[in-house]
């Protein structure tokens, strides 16, 4: 048995908990949370009859209560929406209480990690996820959606980079069209366009290229073009349409922006535009490819895969699958075809078993061995299509399986799986480029400063800014150091705005635990490593070999002190936490409501040698908000084992 069959096998013979979501028993093994959010939260899951990992948006229907049509068009936007660069759905499950999405997993996390991970992108990176993201949003525009909440945050990585947009809570359908002007002002405040802000009428579509505007600089510059934790003055700052321009962008960068970040929606670049932009074209020969249509033909082997575990005739299947009813039967096909795309076994057989396990969840006594078609899947790692051909009667299989006679109504759990190797089947499985646009690109006017300066600067602002704004006042405007320096205001949390750029800066939280490390090292001897026992019995931190979304301490200090730091600092900032066991786990709240949740974790690191790490994770709330957060609390935490606190 391969590790992840062990692995599920043990989950199932151990004592289940009952599953509180009896809608998802026997389709679906649930795990941990990925994300939580209002009225939903995102679970990951393994689709038990494919095995493959999903995640499944969870949403209380009581607590929907006005939100009710805004997830039925969330729904239908996902229904119609099937494109590679956004978050695929497989199966949509309503019971009297909740909405149960049954959505792609993207492993990769968030496009938002990435950034602060690598503390910004290289132009050529930043190109590859804005193409993608350009493909993604022509798509849904062209389908009359708006998203009109486009940020890091709702851009996802699958394993092999591949960026998928997610949240469509929040999206819309003008009924006449997207001309047609809509009214409700929503969004994250950071990447709400200045039109949305004044409650005008506004655009879906100009809405959604100025937040591609504010995604692109963040991807270039790894911190928002408008900041301000104060929310008018925030919104007073999108208005003026003016940002700080840093100078490793390139004039090309800045053109872009410049474009796509018009507070005048009618001078906003079109997404035609984009598409064939010099900056979007550059190193590549076609425009951005947008337009994907599902193929009409299903694929064969995962049908007669299907066709021989549900004991139907492939022709009844492939029907049903075409009534794209987003039931069980449809998640397995798309789940199915993607395992084909990554090369790997389509095998339904071994599942079979997994799947009446769960139905006979309480006799935890079954084991795999027991049943005679599992034992000879094991012996001879035949796959379904391959037993089929050996137990056929008749070479042309095809016949057999459209025979309407062994055809069964809907899916169903199969009671025995003794008669399958009798059922027969077959065969085997591109993209368009579209043509370069002829329309002529218009670079538009800007007065952009290309003076040459050095990525690596100081801690202060000590070279020359740029800063651009696209008002009506002012077009494109230089700004001397002075002129910059008097825009920031000196606070103990480093906003994107006010810190200096890059190198040498306290900006990422990369950097403030760089400096930590120094400070940590510097009392290496006034530390008495203590040996504890942290909550739940836990003896020691976890161990993790992924470094992402951890930031490496090292390995003079033990885990407690760090653990200790880290709960003074929180105490300091007046962050309620709990503790479990190496976890700390704060939350922010605004009067009744949840602004931040997240939990810092102290681990330790295999790739080195075991040093200290802290794992970070977001579970609630604004994502910038969390960055700064962070930031702040691991600064303190290393003030707070600095040598002159230890010796007071
Ligand atoms: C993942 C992993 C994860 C979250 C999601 C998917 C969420 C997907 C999603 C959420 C929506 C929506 C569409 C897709 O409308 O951590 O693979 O609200």
């Amino acid at each position: 048995m391969n590790d992840e069959a062990t692995c599920i096998y043990l989950k199932l013979r151990m004592p289940s908990k009952p599953c509180s979501y009896s809608a998802l028993e026997g389709q679906y093994v649930l795990h941990q949370t990925l994300g939580t959010g209002g009225f939903a939260k995102v679970k990951l899951a393994t689709h038990i009859l494919t095995k493959e990992k999903v995640a499944i948006k969870i949403m209380d229907k009581s607590a929907l209560g006005d939100d009710l049509p805004r997830v039925q068009l969330e729904i239908e936007a996902l229904k119609n929406l099937s494109h590679p660069h956004i978050c695929k759905l497989y199966q949509v499950i309503e019971t009297e209480s909740h909405y149960f999405l049954v959505l792609e997993y993207c492993s990769g996390g968030e496009l938002f990690d990435y950034i602060i991970e690598k503390d910004r992108l290289s132009e050529k990176e930043a190109r590859h996820f804005f193409r993608q993201i350009i493909s993604a949003v022509a798509f849904m525009h062209k389908k009359g959606y708006a998203h009109r909440d486009l940020k890091p945050e709702n851009l996802l990585l699958d394993s092999d980079q591949h960026l998928k947009l997610i949240d469509f809570g929040l999206c819309a359908k003008p009924q006449s069209g997207m001309q047609q002007p809509l009214e409700t002002c929503c969004g994250s405040p950071a990447y709400a366009a200045p039109e949305l802000i004044t409650g005008e009428y506004y655009n879906g579509n100009k809405v959604d290229i100025w937040s591609m505007g504010v995604l692109l600089y963040a991807l270039l510059c790894g911190f928002l073009p408008f900041d301000d934790e104060n929310v008018a003055k925030l919104y007073r700052k999108i208005q003026k349409g003016r940002y700080f321009c840093p100078s490793w962008l390139s004039s090309e960068s800045k053109t872009i922006l410049f474009e796509l970040l018009q507070v005048d929606p009618r001078r906003r670049i079109s997404i035609e535009n984009l598409k064939i932009h010099p900056w979007v074209m550059k190193g590549y020969e076609a425009p951005v490819d947008w337009y994907f249509t599902r193929s009409v033909k299903l694929d064969q082997n995962c049908l007669a895969e299907l066709a021989v575990y549900h004991r139907r005739s492939m022709r009844s299947l492939e029907f049903s699958i075409q009534r794209n009813n987003f039931d069980y039967l449809h998640a397995s096909y798309l789940l199915l075809e993607s395992k084909k795309e990554s090369g790997k076994s389509l095998s339904l057989l071994q599942q079979s078993n997994i799947l009446r396990e769960q139905n006979v969840n309480t006799n935890l006594s079954i084991v795999f061995d027991t049943s005679p078609v599992i034992k000879r899947v094991s012996m001879d790692s035949l796959t379904n299509s391959k037993l089929l051909e050996l137990g056929s009667p008749q070479k042309n299989s095809s016949n057999l399986l459209n025979d309407s006679r062994l055809a069964s109504p809907g899916i169903s759990v199969p009671r025995k799986n003794s008669d399958k190797e009798n059922f027969a089947l077959p065969q085997i499985p591109s993209r368009r480029n579209s043509k370069m646009s002829s329309t002529k690109y218009s670079s538009g006017e800007i007065q952009v400063n290309h003076t040459p300066k050095a990525v690596g600067m100081s801690a202060s602002l000590d070279a020359k800014v740029d800063y651009i704004g696209s008002s009506s006042d002012t077009t494109s405007l230089l700004i001397s150091e002075k002129r910059a320096k008097s825009f920031e205001s000196p606070t103990a949390v480093t906003t994107p705005q006010r810190r200096p750029p890059r190198h040498g800066a306290t900006s990422s939280a990369k950097k403030v635990f760089g400096s930590i490390e120094k400070g940590l090292d510097r009392v290496k001897n006034l530390l008495t490593p203590k040996k504890r026992m942290y909550g739940c019995g836990i003896e020691g931190p976890k161990k993790v070999k992924n470094l992402c979304n951890v930031s490496a301490i090292n390995d003079k200090v033990t885990p407690e002190e760090v653990l200790e730091s880290l709960q003074s600092a929180l105490i300091r900032k007046g962050i309620p936490c709990k503790q479990s066991g190496y976890t700390l786990r704060g939350k922010i709240v605004d009067g009744k409501k949840v602004q931040l949740r997240f939990e810092l974790e102290v681990c330790q690191l295999v790739k080195h040698k075991l040093a200290v790490g802290v794992l970070r994770k977001r579970l609630e709330g604004d994502a910038w908000h969390y960055k700064r957060v962070c930031e702040e609390i691991l600064r303190l935490a290393l003030l707070n084992t600095s040598p002159a606190r230890k010796h007071v």
